[in-house]
């Protein structure tokens, strides 16, 4: 049934994927750095912001938080599923090559009033990173989504939105050029098609990222606090433990350093990079 379901909606819903235990723990680790600011690092935590406006707080690198965070790796409401969904499950899966997936990018939003993210991805743009793929017999999806509660996220909360199908449209939402000139673009309010995911804290929402989604805006007041780990398949780091030495990259043009090392490593004033 969940692999019925992903198919046809791009999403399913893992009920209480964390114990009570578990979300006291990560919402015990996050309370003293609720008040991070973007740019500012809590340890190897970074604040951080997508747009700088209306999206909130994240909180990257959020696995560095404590065992709360990184026991979410490899949780077993979701691993193995999400592996699944990559289809990098085979033996000597060629995309495979550093083991079943690799996490890049994961945070934790919070949002308060006002705040949300507005409507992104869908099917109809067939971007790689983010596809939805099933051939053979197979998923291939290029970018798994676990996205976890931890406060209760019902009507005003601001949930997570998504055009359930989205992932396979061919054609762009009509509303969707048209609301990234408004101020809808701040959130999926109003958007045709696309409903909010109520979710209790501890349940995970596990959708490909090519489904349309965002959030709805929260009018509540208090605080949205989700977790998302972003899992594809290995490939796309370095095939074999080689890295480019200092000496060469300094020599490049930025172009070539940018396809041979795309971005420096960002970490906490004092840190070395392993
Ligand atoms: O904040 C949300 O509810 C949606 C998250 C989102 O857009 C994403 O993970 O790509």
């Amino acid at each position: 049934m969940e692999r019925y379901l992903f198919d046809l909606n791009g999403f399913i819903v893992l009920q209480g994927a964390l114990s009570a235990q578990e979300v006291e723990a990560c919402n015990a680790t996050l309370d003293p750095l609720t008040d991070c600011t973007p740019g500012e690092w809590r340890g190897h935590v970074h604040g951080h912001s997508f747009t700088g406006s209306h999206e909130g707080l994240n909180l990257q690198q959020i696995y560095e938080a404590g065992p709360a965070f990184a026991g979410l790796i490899d949780h077993p409401a979701w691993i193995d599923k999400v592996i699944y969904f990559l289809g990098t499950d085979k033996p000597g899966s060629f995309d495979a090559l550093h083991g079943p997936c690799f996490i890049d990018e994961n945070f934790v939003s919070i949002r308060r009033q006002g705040e949300a993210i507005g409507l992104h991805s869908g099917g109809h743009e067939r971007v790689t990173r983010c596809q939805f793929r099933y051939h053979d017999g197979q998923f291939h999806c290029g970018q798994i989504n676990i996205l976890i509660a931890l406060r209760d996220i019902g009507p005003g909360d601001g949930a997570t939105m998504v055009i359930p199908g989205s992932h396979k449209s061919n054609l762009i939402h009509p509303e969707s050029a048209a609301a990234q000139m408004s101020e809808n673009a701040t959130s999926v309010d109003g958007i045709t098609g696309a409903v909010e995911v109520h979710l209790d804290a501890g349940d995970a929402l596990l959708f490909v990222d090519a489904i349309m989604h965002g959030s709805a805006a929260r009018t509540n007041p208090g605080e949205r606090r989700i977790v998302v780990y972003r899992y594809g398949p290995s490939w796309g780091f370095f095939r074999h433990a080689y890295r480019p030495s200092s000496a060469l990259l300094e020599s490049l043009t930025s172009r070539q350093r940018q396809i041979v090392m795309p971005h420096e490593a960002q970490l906490m004033p004092g840190a070395n990079a392993s």
